[in-house]
């Protein structure tokens, strides 16, 4: 079956300042990759608290908007767009439930987190969500396009 990079899915992930700070970067990224999904953007920034209530403006109402905004932009957060067949939801598999106590065991989440308010990555909700963000965090350019050898042994 052919399978063009350009037709493929794309989500928004990052690991937050919690990941960064305990060395879970590569452990992340390993677990996108291993799965078969295609990093096609990468970079360490520290966002502004006003560049974090953005990322998070559908969150402005709840009581932990402020505390949320505060803390993402707290330090380093690795922002990637990775791609592959279903990558917006199987993402969020991989993650694991938002509440590291109800994520289950073979998570990110689950594997690797204890509370809400530290659990370590973000993923899109969904395929609007993923535009937006990706269009938030990145610059066209920022963006790779690219058909790597295995995706004859993936898809
Ligand atoms: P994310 O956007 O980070 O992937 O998380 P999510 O969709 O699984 O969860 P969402 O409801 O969108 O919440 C975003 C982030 O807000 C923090 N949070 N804190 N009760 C709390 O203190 C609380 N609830 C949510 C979490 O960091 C969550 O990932």
């Amino acid at each position: 079956q052919e399978v063009h990079a350009a037709e493929l899915e794309r989500t928004f992930i990052a690991v937050k300042p919690d990941g960064v700070q305990r060395g879970l970067i590569s452990e992340i990224i390993s677990r996108f990759e291993r799965k078969g999904y295609k990093l096609v953007g990468i970079k360490v920034v520290v966002p502004s608290k006003e560049f974090a209530g953005k990322h998070y403006h559908a969150l402005k109402d709840k009581p932990f908007f402020n505390g949320l905004s505060e803390f993402l932009s707290s330090g380093p957060v690795v922002a990637m767009v990775w791609e592959g067949e279903g990558v917006i939801t199987y993402g969020r598999k991989l993650i694991g439930a938002t509440d590291p106590q109800k994520s289950e065991p073979g998570t990110i989440r689950g594997d690797l987190a204890v509370v809400v308010g530290r659990n370590i990555i973000h993923g899109s909700d969904g395929p609007e969500t993923a535009k937006d963000e990706i269009n938030l965090w990145f610059k066209p350019e920022e963006l790779v396009s690219f058909t790597s050898n295995a995706e004859k042994w993936i898809y």
